[in-house]
């Protein structure tokens, strides 16, 4: 913390930045503005903080969703006041729909000027609805309130962003005249000597490690021993270490494990109950003895085929989530196990299965023939292709680096097409309100948050969507693959494609853009392949040496529909080959 500060807008801006530092908060992404002066002028003259500077407020947000969720720790974004704060809202609804810790810091106008007409007010109390889990409306920063409220504000705006579920906090921060640091004459006010003198959180909070009700976990453990047929289904996982405990368990348990490619247990050799191909799997099923239990862990499930096959059977659903949300779209659980993910893991550790060896088979068979009849078709393939890529991309990406998706096709194909060997690797998206907005911010915030080299697979809408956070990721470790099929493909699978009199250019909306002036403005390394082979070369020559790179992939989205149904049929034929 800077001392002494020279006036109290810039005190109370201290106190905030210095309490967040010391609850672990180390990335700042602000964008400028006037009344967000004294929160800009604490985080830049801030021995301990990594500032991230962007001109679009959306784009700064993403990056600090990104962020957030790369590292696993709050992240925050500070902003000026009127419309500036109200292109917080896209990344807010994402990190609270994600469980992302994102602290949300907006400068204001002080009272007096709200609701007079005066320049960029916007009324910004609860700006956010009922996204937040917690929202503070400071004072105007005063001589007359005790300091060490500034303190116990963000250490609990901090643990309710940490809690559980995790999510967005948003603290409003009005401020009066001067904005800039300008030496005031008058007295500041004292701040505790204890906090002064030591380097912790004014009030340290000491939550559990979301242990389960050991009664859930024994009748769990007695259920697991009984069943012949239990499955497993995994969403998305927010940590390696969390892929590595569920790994470990379902090897132990041995049932058949349908993970979602965002549980990150998928990109990397896993044990063989571990299904490679779950979505292909899932929607061969047609005919197999059903399970008797599902359990069900992580976040949510891409993969429609994954997703609804337990609501096809009638077995008993159990899920285990680290929070109190309902997250049950079809009403089918029967049972919630409120846990963290690794704690749950750690008990049901050792319970004992009895897992029908043939119905196991039958999956773990069907998955291996789908996987090697799929590889096979991928790698006949002449022409450049959105599967191709995929397949590539997951096969390609060194073991120190993570990819990010975007939504539409990318997260599917990857999904459905990532191949899955060698060490396991950190894969993420945003998919809490699958939007296609921020992909390129927060695919950056994420290179930040892990501290590795990330690629970023995104289609040409949701690049477009997001253009100017190329900026950001000038200078880069970062790799955007751009899939351009001249609009949205996703529409091309969905039955309104049927309906030519509306369908073009309504959903697809049709471009003919490319993106090589646009990595051009931003001085970004660009190359467009023709072949599978050049992309391999193109993509592998990108991660060698570690720059930012453009690498645009131009596909068809009639072809890519054909294509998608032939590796659908191929899949499928190969799952019934042996009878299953
Ligand atoms: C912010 C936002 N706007 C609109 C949508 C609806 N939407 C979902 S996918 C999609 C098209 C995406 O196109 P592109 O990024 O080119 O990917 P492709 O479908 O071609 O794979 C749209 C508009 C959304 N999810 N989020
Ligand atoms: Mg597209």
């Amino acid at each position: 913390m800077s001392s002494p500060a020279p006036n109290i807008n810039r005190l109370w801006a201290d106190l905030i930045v210095e309490e967040l530092v010391r609850n672990g908060v180390r990335h700042f992404f602000l964008a400028p503005g006037s009344r967000s002066s004294p929160l800009v002028a604490a985080i830049a003259q801030h021995p301990m903080t990594e500032a991230t500077i962007h001109f679009d407020e959306r784009g700064a947000a993403f990056a600090a969703l990104g962020c957030a969720r790369g590292s696993g720790r709050p992240a925050a974004w500070i902003t000026t006041s009127g419309t500036a704060a109200a292109n917080g809202l896209p990344a807010v609804v994402e990190a609270a729909q994600s469980h992302v810790p994102l602290i949300a810091l907006t400068a204001d106008r002080p009272p007096e000027l709200r609701d007079t007409g005066a320049n960029q007010a916007i009324d910004q109390i609860r700006l956010f609805a009922t996204y937040p889990r917690w929202f503070v409306d400071f004072p105007c920063p005063s001589a007359e309130i005790d300091t060490s409220f500034v303190l116990t504000t963000v250490d609990q705006a901090v643990h309710r962003a940490t809690g559980s579920p995790a999510g967005p906090v948003h603290l409003n921060c009005p401020y009066r005249e001067p904005l800039a640091p300008s030496r005031l004459a008058g007295k500041l006010p004292e701040i505790s000597d204890r906090w002064l003198r030591s380097r912790s959180p004014y009030t340290e909070y000491r939550a559990g490690a979301g242990e389960p009700d050991p009664g859930a976990i024994s009748e769990l453990t007695d259920e697991a021993r009984r069943v012949r047929r239990g499955i497993m289904i995994v969403g998305e996982l927010p940590t390696l270490e969390d892929a590595r405990a569920v790994t470990s368990l379902a090897s132990q348990i041995g049932w058949p494990v349908f993970a979602d490619i965002t549980s990150q247990m998928r990109l990397g050799d896993t044990p063989s109950n571990i299904v490679r191909r779950p979505h292909f799997v899932c929607a061969a099923n047609a005919g197999a003895a059903e399970p008797e239990l599902v359990l069900r862990l992580g976040g949510p499930v891409s993969s429609k085929e994954i997703r609804g096959y337990p609501d096809s059977v009638d077995a008993r659903i159990v899920a285990v989530v680290d929070h109190q949300e309902r997250r049950d779209p079809s009403h089918r659980v029967s049972t919630v196990i409120q846990a963290s993910t690794r704690a749950f893991c750690r008990a049901l550790a050792g319970a004992a299965t009895s897992p029908d060896r043939d119905w196991l088979d039958s999956w773990t068979g069907a998955d291996e023939r789908i996987d090697f009849a799929l590889r096979a078709q991928i790698d006949s393939l002449s022409a450049i292709s959105e599967p191709g890529v995929a397949a590539a991309v997951t096969r390609l990406l060194p073991e120190d680096n993570a990819l990010f998706v975007a939504s539409s096709m990318p997260i599917r194909d990857v999904d459905m097409f990532g191949s899955s060997s060698g060490a396991l690797r950190r894969i993420a998206a945003n998919r809490g309100a699958s939007g296609i907005d921020g992909t390129a911010a927060t695919a950056f915030g994420y290179h930040l948050g892990a501290g590795c080299p990330v690629t970023l697979l995104i289609g040409d809408l949701a690049l477009l969507h997001d253009l100017n956070s190329l900026a950001l990721v000038q200078g880069r470790p970062v790799i955007v693959v751009a899939i351009n099929n001249g609009g949205g493909g996703i529409f091309n699978f969905l039955p309104i494609a049927e309906h030519a009199e509306v369908f073009e250019p309504w959903f697809t909306s049709p471009h003919i853009w490319s993106f090589e002036h646009a990595a051009s403005m931003f001085g970004i390394h660009y190359d467009r392949p023709g072949s599978p082979l050049d992309f391999e070369r193109s993509y592998a020559a990108a991660v060698r040496t570690g720059r930012a790179a453009l690498i645009e992939v131009v596909t068809e989205r009639r072809s890519n529909r054909l294509l998608h149904a032939d590796l659908r049929t191929c899949a499928l034929e190969a799952a019934r080959s042996d009878g299953f």
